[in-house]
């Protein structure tokens, strides 16, 4: 029986998509690994997560395969298969660009995903063998969240492998109701705008303990409370308190861990969430996604079939009127090299000086018999 990665493929392929060449060959197997795309505010730990996440890993005898994606890191706290920064000269592109900081982040981005189905290729063929695909993102949230490259790189992960998003927050910074409904607004945009799993990670509880959060989260009165004793929100407590409320729904949809990624406290709850959110992803995300290249299957079917049938209407117009049909053979023999279009008017001025001159020979015909 043909696996759900195998019925991705096959899907993709008869969507008459574009699907590279080195995707077509890529091993189809049985085991699928996860992506794990670890995104987060500038700070928030993302980098330092997934130097802890590598050893959770490998401390749990699995396989995990590493890529890094920012090209501003600088020196990695964690070992990794794939580095941007070996592709990419993020200080030279700048340079050669005349770009700022985060231009030169968004560039060496979009240079590297024109070669991102290499590193498809190489996750493909050792895939049997990896139990989790590993990613690090730049520091600016929006360069990958908000960027063209991004939503390819992003995209291309979830057609092919269970994909999650393991959104990093940085909880100390979390800890009054106004930056945590920024945080959680910027979480929801993500959500909506990727329709991935998504577990929100809130991160340092080493420093700041992320039980105020969940209480939030699921208890409306507490953060009504927070809201009110908050001199931080000010004017904007009211907002604030009803962004509270309209995000209720959304806390619904995601699973919340807390972690410290310098202890190494919480990943086995993280590890848990992972495995539910392969679980979502194959149930929700997936059938989802099958649907969409069905429609856009049929959709283009629809569309050729109308076309065809439009031509077939203009085809008996063109047989049913004999100047239309004289004219087109006219042109089907033109091949003298001439210039198409003039030939068009050659042949009109012939038929004019035709007419012209029967017009004349009738008339000298009427002056002969009135003779
Ligand atoms: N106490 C504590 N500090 C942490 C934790 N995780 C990260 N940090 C610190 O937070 C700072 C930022 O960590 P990074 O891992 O570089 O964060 P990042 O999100 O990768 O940063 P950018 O990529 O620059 O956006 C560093 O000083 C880390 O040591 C944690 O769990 N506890
Ligand atoms: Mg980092």
């Amino acid at each position: 029986m043909a696996t759900q990665q195998e019925q991705a493929y096959s899907s993709l392929e008869n969507a008459a998509m574009p699907l590279p060449q080195s995707l077509k060959d890529a091993p189809k197997t049985e085991k699928e690994p996860a992506v794990i795309l670890c995104i987060g505010m500038a700070g928030s730990g993302k980098s330092t997560f997934m130097q802890r996440l590598t050893a959770s890993i490998h401390s749990a005898k699995k396989t995990p395969y590493v890529v890094n994606l920012d090209p501003a890191v600088g020196k990695l706290p964690f070992g990794c298969n794939i580095d941007i920064q070996d592709v990419v000269n993020y200080k030279q592109v700048m340079k050669q660009y005349g770009l700022g900081p985060n231009g030169g982040i968004i560039t060496s981005l979009n240079l590297f995903t024109t070669k991102f189905d290499q590193v498809l290729d190489l996750i493909g063929k050792r895939s049997k063998e990896l139990d989790y695909v590993v990613f690090d993102t730049p520091g600016q949230i929006e360069i990958f969240t908000w960027s063209a490259s991004g939503q390819i790189i992003t995209d291309t992960l979830a057609t092919l492998h269970p994909t999650v998003l393991a959104y990093i927050i940085d909880t100390p910074r979390s800890s009054s109701p106004a930056t945590f409904i920024s945080n959680m607004m910027y979480a929801l945009s993500i959500l909506y705008k990727t329709k991935l799993p998504m577990i929100l990670v809130f991160n340092k509880c080493d420093v700041v303990d992320a039980s105020f959060a969940r209480e939030w989260m699921t208890d409306f009165e507490s953060f009504q409370e927070a809201v009110r004793g908050d001199e931080e929100s000010g004017y904007m407590g009211s907002l604030v308190g009803s962004m509270g409320l309209v995000l209720e729904e959304f806390y619904n949809a995601l699973k919340v861990v807390s972690v410290s990624a310098v202890t190494g406290a919480g990943m086995d709850d993280f590890f848990t969430a992972v495995d539910e959110a392969v679980s979502e992803y194959k149930t929700d995300y997936r059938p989802a996604m099958e649907k969409k290249i069905f429609d856009k299957k049929e959709a283009l079917k629809k569309s050729r079939e109308e076309n065809l049938s439009k031509l077939m209407k203009d085809m008996e117009v063109g047989g049913g009127a004999g100047s239309k049909k004289d004219t087109s053979t006219d042109d089907f023999y033109d091949d003298d090299g001439a210039d198409d279009d003039d030939e068009f008017n050659v042949s009109l001025e012939d038929r004019s000086t035709n007419s012209a001159g029967e017009e004349a020979s009738f008339k000298r015909f009427l002056e002969k018999a009135a003779k």
